[in-house]
């Protein structure tokens, strides 16, 4: 029965897809059916799932048994569209020792029906886009996990099935990394055969790392295009098509979800903000920053259009496979976690290709305050090491800057041999770092050539200009400007860049701010996120030694109400001692 029904289906695909004039694509989902479990020529075991469920499956014959297993017992309306889930008061404790194994409200997840539905959360303009979805090349979806917690990674395989177009996913690898969880080992197996795709899991018995965990997924992967995401997604409704629909047009586009934000406590989904692009600090550290003025243009002009980012987040993404790895894929020496989404990033950019963020495609993560695992080796064996292959493969004039700033990446740095990188680099003949930042992120706080790079003294109260160390939501540094006691060269605080358009520029993307005359008037002056706006044009006068705020005409000065004062303000220009300033330049490469 089970095989006519399967042929009948088979039939109304076929016929459904020639009056559309497509070809058939039954050929890969028949290749495997019949096959059980076996053991590939890296010999990774495989555990196969069931292939039937591509040709469509009906939703209301999953029973709950299907959905949960063992004693995982969600509330229906638990987290329903999105919402937040309320923990009663005698759950606390349980609630709070549970949080402590994957560092996000286990309680709370565990309570969440794993196909909970969430609200379409696209622009309205993003709906009646993609029409031709069946046209884009497939996707295999590579998820790796360590020690995942089960509802949140059923839920993300379960958003992936029931908000992705059939015809679109190839099949979901699942690349377990080492863990310790027994449910995750023969439960998890008997799952996914009951799941309605294609479903691999492959495991490696050694922590490997995310880095080399995906290699292995997408060296098995059949699908045209790779799509990675973290194991606690929750993709939306239409997530996918744009993904595909960009490198269908354009295989050398590595392409985003945008991506919101999946409260770690109360597992509300929230829409993350706009407008924000990825990018770096002088630690290498990703942070999201507003986007350029040429793309925001961009944006006003078409707001479903794709926009380019530095750098990627690193978790979520889809890529061409051919592409891929024709680019070097990642760097396999790179272990357990970090830096490899900002090699890839330098790496694709440099060598011809682009990143781009969809606003149309909207996927949640949980993002955690801290990791819940251990890195086997210590942080100097995995992300200091990652970050120092970074700077060594990419950086060029700028590695000397990154290494002068960042001790622990130093001390591994001699430790790292890069050659096979750097003969990649030279192979693809892959664009330097400093065409890097001036064609892909002009907006950077980096020192270069003609820029002013060091501290900035006042010669008043022999102070130096430090950057502040409050942080806003988006975790960058804001507040008053002040000064201090002036260090050494090797104290970033104290390291200000100063453009030749007037902008005086911190790690972290802040500048000088002061408001302009015309808006409530204030003489404070502050270090904010830089928006380029003229109430952060700063102007030098080298002979008189002043810096002047340029709307409006006025001096920087220390507010001088008591003797220990380090506050800074603009005032009238009167000469005085304390409204002269030097920019002492420092080396840094
Ligand atoms: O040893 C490990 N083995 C693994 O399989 C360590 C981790 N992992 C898995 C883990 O279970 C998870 O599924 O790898 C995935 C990513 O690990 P997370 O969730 O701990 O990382 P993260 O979300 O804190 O970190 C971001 O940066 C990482 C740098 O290496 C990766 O690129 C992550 O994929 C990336 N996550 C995102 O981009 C999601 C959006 C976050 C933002 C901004
Ligand atoms: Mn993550």
């Amino acid at each position: 029965l089970v095989f006519i029904t399967t042929i009948v289906i088979l039939l109304f695909l076929r016929v459904s897809y020639s009056k559309k004039g497509y070809e058939t694509n039954s050929k890969s989902s028949l290749r495997k059916k019949f096959k059980s479990d076996y053991v590939d020529k890296n010999g990774i075991s495989v555990i196969v799932g069931h292939y039937v469920g591509n040709l469509g499956y009906d939703k209301s014959k999953l029973s709950n048994d299907t959905l949960n297993f063992n004693n995982f017992s969600p509330d229906p309306n638990a987290g329903k569209n999105g919402q937040p889930v309320v923990i009663p008061p005698k759950d606390f404790i349980k609630m709070q020792q549970l949080y402590q194994i994957n560092q996000f409200n286990l309680v709370a997840s565990d309570k969440i029906p794993l196909n909970r539905s969430l609200p379409d959360y696209r622009r309205k303009m993003c709906t009646s886009l993609f029409k031709d979805y069946v046209e884009y090349p497939k996707t295999s979806i590579i998820i790796v996990f360590h020690n995942e917690a089960w509802s949140t990674l059923l839920r993300t395989v379960w958003s992936v099935i029931n908000r992705s177009p059939k015809e679109l996913i190839e099949e979901i690898i699942l690349v377990d990394d080492a863990s310790e969880r027994d449910f995750l080992k023969k439960p998890l197996e008997d799952y996914i055969r009951s799941l309605p795709v294609n479903v691999l899991i492959i495991r490696s018995s050694v922590r490997i790392g995310l880095i080399k965990a995906r290699l292995k997924g997408a060296a098995l992967a059949k699908g045209e295009v790779l799509t990675f995401l973290d194991a606690h997604c929750e993709c939306t409704i239409g997530w996918l098509e744009p993904l595909l629909s960009v490198i269908n047009n354009d295989k050398r586009t590595v392409i985003c979800p945008t991506i919101d934000i999946i409260n770690d406590d109360t597992f509300a989904y929230v829409k993350s903000f706009e407008l924000h692009w990825g990018a770096f600090n002088w630690n290498l550290q990703f942070r999201w920053y507003t986007l350029g003025e040429s793309e925001i243009k961009l944006r006003k002009r078409n707001i479903t259009q794709p926009f380019h980012s530095p750098v990627m987040a690193g978790g979520l993404f889809a890529i061409d496979k051919r592409f891929f790895f024709e680019m070097g894929s990642y760097d396999e020496d790179m272990l357990i976690w970090g830096g490899e989404n900002l090699e890839m990033s330098f790496r694709i950019w440099q060598c011809g290709g682009k990143i781009k963020i969809s606003p149309c495609s909207r996927v949640g993560h949980i993002f955690r305050k801290s990791s819940p695992y251990g890195f086997p080796g210590g942080l100097d064996r995995t992300l200091f090491s990652n970050l120092a292959r970074v700077a060594l493969v990419w950086l060029d004039d700028w590695a000397a800057f990154f290494f002068k700033f960042n001790e622990q990446p130093r001390l591994v740095k001699s430790r790292q041999n890069v050659t096979r990188r750097l003969e990649l680099k030279k192979k693809l003949r892959c664009k330097n770092f400093a065409w890097y930042l001036e064609n892909v992120w002009p907006q950077h706080f980096f020192p270069t050539e003609d820029r002013f790079f060091g501290r900035i003294r006042n010669l008043g109260k022999n102070m130096c200009l430090l950057k502040p160390d409050r942080k806003n939501l988006s975790n960058q540094p804001v507040g008053t400007a002040r000064i201090n006691v002036c260090l050494g060269d090797a104290v970033e605080i104290q390291m200000f860049v100063m453009t030749n358009d007037g902008f005086i520029m911190t790690d972290d993307s802040l500048c000088l701010d002061a408001q302009n005359r015309n808006t409530t008037y204030h003489s404070g002056v502050r270090i904010l996120p830089c928006y380029k706006f003229p109430r952060q044009k700063w102007e030098y006068d080298q002979k008189k030694q002043e810096i002047r705020h340029v709307s409006n005409n006025k001096c920087l000065d220390v507010k001088r109400k008591t003797n220990t004062a380090t506050e800074l303000v603009l005032a009238e220009c009167n000469g005085s001692r304390y409204q002269k300033w030097k920019l002492e330049s420092v080396p840094w490469r």
